[in-house]
């Protein structure tokens, strides 16, 4: 099989003779620690073995300091704790934040990683490597910290091995109800995660089966973080409400039932025998049929301190709670009616009554992870609880890795979107990080759903976005461009060539898809009704429960979410943001239909109709997807051939798939309205 895809961008392919001599001969690798569970002993691992691939130099690994100071082309890694405790001088070291690290060379070229803890060490051997994989000089006098204590990964594995919203093939975690026997790919994919610095994973499927906490998974369970252990990561995992129902046959899940609590604390206990270093649940509740602290007339608040006692009583593990609450049988002939407000309606009065240890995990959108969305307002309700953004990186409603699609420019207009909170600035990613309202533990999740498939998640390119993922979560600010082109040099090669179409095609591709599957705000115009959320359906986007909602007639089209004639959802915005989005006039085009019902002949800033926009905006999408396949081929022996020719089939694919989306999209409305496209293309097929 190809297996051209498992080290991702952890490649670490030979610089080129001319290149490579330009760097030191590093004699050997010093590790601060020699415990086998240790990121630190991974580091001094992981750097024989980059630099071994890198620059063809085998490094010796020994532990001692002393015996080594002041010696010429050694690498030396731990925490800035165990150097200084064996003598290294640490004074001039700025401070570090937990997982942070320190870079330095110095005059004699010894190199100098020292990590904040054992994963900041880690952190820093993966950042000294990738630097140099992309023929790039370890830095003097280097400090990196991150963000925001939390950068987790959530998977939708479920436990008979299928993947919610997978489209790599199963699991790598679970297969017939139970956890897999061979790990391998769980430590592979812990070594990805610590390379961009993600620290915690949930394991399984929100929509979580009681079965996970059955005996022989509990010690499952303890393998994976054992095997995760090493590279920083450590693990937690999702639960189903009414497990004290159906595995332990409670007659009642109620969490004030003191047996049911009494479930939990035992439950709690046995997990943390298994993983001491848990890092806590994750609660869909209440949500699309799932039970919860509703379904038995206990407030959500009294359903997350449940979770939060019992773990408290072992660990520091946290409840995270999903915001993601919303009656999922609306009805659309009420105006009034809609899904975007229910997090903020359901949370709102909550704020002063969670745990210390409760964490609300909120999507970046109020609506489930659509082409453009703005910012939820939950994030506006929420002062002394603090809040987790849930990005997705599986691109359910972004053409399900078939559709090349690269994530950051859309995460950008959430991070650095200003709420305004009390008149103040108040950027998402400052929420996030804690900054703004003093949190101690807050950040960052992503559904992230990769499987089996050597490629991870389906598609190579679609990797941009995990790795980027972590280059966010750690740096909110990053840019873009960088972040790609460092992916690109790092996954395929620094040819300019490759580096220049590959940054092109990425940085087009989500404007690009938004063209030609959702345009204007109205969502993606995808299947919900068969809920694959894949391929052209604009008729599913109305009369349906799920509150997904264009309001599409012959006349006009758009949720009118305005407080004055509306829904009401703008007024869940403080009011310099409200007040934006409250009228017609002060909302960016991008947005328009998401807040704002209008006639089919309304006029944008850009001084087009809504629907010649539609016509216009579906054929230039579709359009400049069909250069991406020969602006790829252009890298025909540049790269390996299987990688060559598997992102090339998507490509061509997605050129096709995006000719469909166009026409039918432009059809669909065509026959709505009845307003011919002015440059006659629309209905001629
Ligand atoms: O978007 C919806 C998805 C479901 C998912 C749910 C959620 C795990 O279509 O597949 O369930 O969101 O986030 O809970």
């Amino acid at each position: 099989p190809d297996e051209s895809g498992i080290d991702g961008w952890l490649r670490y392919a030979p610089l080129s003779p001319e290149m490579a001599s330009n760097f030191t001969q590093y004699t050997s690798i010093i590790a601060l620690g020699n415990d086998e569970t240790s990121p630190v002993l991974t580091a001094a691992k992981e750097l024989q073995d980059g630099l071994n691939k890198i620059l063809k130099q085998r490094a010796n690994l020994s532990y001692d300091l002393a015996t080594s100071t002041d010696v010429a082309d050694v690498i030396v890694v731990g925490t800035i704790h165990n150097f200084s405790h064996a003598g290294g001088d640490v004074g001039h070291i700025p401070p570090l934040k937990e997982d942070g690290f320190w870079l330095d060379r110095s005059q004699n070229n010894s190199v100098q990683i020292l990590g904040q803890n054992d994963r900041g060490a880690l952190y820093g051997a993966f950042e000294f490597l990738m630097l140099l994989a992309q023929g790039k000089p370890c830095p003097f006098g280097y400090v990196s910290n991150p963000s925001a204590p939390i950068r987790w990964i959530n998977q939708w594995d479920n436990l008979d091995g299928s993947i919610e919203r997978g489209y790599a093939g199963p699991s790598i975690f679970f297969e017939n109800m139970a956890i897999q026997d061979d790990l391998t790919r769980v430590s592979q994919y812990a070594r990805l995660m610590a390379s961009v610095r993600l620290n915690g994973i949930i394991v399984n499927n929100v929509n979580s089966h009681h079965d996970l906490l059955s005996p022989r998974n509990l010690a499952g369970l303890g393998r994976v973080a054992d095997a995760m252990r090493p590279w920083g990561v450590h693990i937690g995992v999702a639960l189903f409400f009414d497990t004290p129902k159906s595995l332990a046959g409670l007659s009642t899940s109620d969490p004030l039932d003191p047996d049911v609590i009494a479930f939990w604390d035992r439950i709690t206990a046995q997990l943390y025998q298994h993983v001491p270093d848990l890092i806590g649940y994750l609660i869909k509740a209440n949500s699309e049929g799932q039970p919860g602290p509703l379904t038995y007339g206990r407030t959500l608040a009294e359903g997350a301190n449940l979770f939060a006692d019992a773990l408290k009583r072992y660990g520091d593990g946290v409840v995270v709670y999903r915001a993601f609450v919303y009656n999922h049988h609306l009805d659309e002939s009420d105006w009034k009616n809609d899904r975007a407000n229910a997090a903020v309606e359901y949370f709102e009065d909550m704020d002063t009554q969670f745990a210390d240890n409760v964490l609300i995990q909120i999507k970046y959108g109020p609506i489930d992870f659509q082409v453009r969305e703005p910012v939820s307002p939950l994030f506006c309700h929420l002062r002394k609880t603090s809040a987790i953004i849930e990005f997705q990186v599986t691109q359910e409603y972004l053409g399900q890795q078939s559709h090349v699609c690269y994530l950051p420019p859309l995460w950008r207009t959430i991070l650095d979107f200003d709420l305004r909170i009390d008149g103040k600035p108040s950027p998402v990613r400052e929420l996030l990080s804690g900054e703004r309202f003093k949190w101690k533990r807050s950040g960052y999740a992503a559904v992230v759903n990769v499987g089996s498939d050597s490629t991870w998640l389906g598609s190579h390119l679609a990797m941009s976005n995990l790795y980027a993922y972590g280059r966010y979560a750690w740096n909110p600010r990053s840019d873009e461009v960088a972040v790609i082109q460092d992916w690109i040099r790092l996954t395929f090669s620094s040819h300019p060539t490759v580096v220049n179409v590959v940054t092109g095609i990425s940085m087009e591709s989500w404007p690009t898809y938004e063209n030609y599957s959702g345009n204007l705000g109205i969502q993606t115009l995808c299947d919900i009704v068969k809920t694959c959320h894949y391929g052209p359906s604009p008729a599913a986007m109305d009369n349906n429960g799920w509150g997904q909602w264009t309001r599409a007639d012959a006349h006009g089209i758009g949720m009118d979410r305005t407080v004055a004639t509306g829904t009401g959802y703008s007024g869940q915005y403080p009011r310099e943001v409200s007040q934006i989005f409250e009228k017609i006039e002060s909302t960016p085009d991008n947005l328009l239909l998401w807040f704002h019902h209008v006639p089919y002949t309304h006029h944008l800033k850009s001084g087009k109709t809504v629907i010649q926009h539609f016509y216009d905006a579906h054929y230039e999408g579709a359009a400049n997807v069909q250069t991406f396949a020969p602006r790829w081929e252009a890298l025909s022996g540049l790269i390996d051939d299987a990688r060559f020719k598997h992102v090339l089939f998507r490509l061509k694919y997605q050129a096709g798939h995006s000719l469909v989306w166009r026409d039918s999209i432009n059809q669909f409305y065509l026959a709505k309205c009845g307003i011919a496209d002015k440059h006659g293309r629309v209905g001629h097929h």
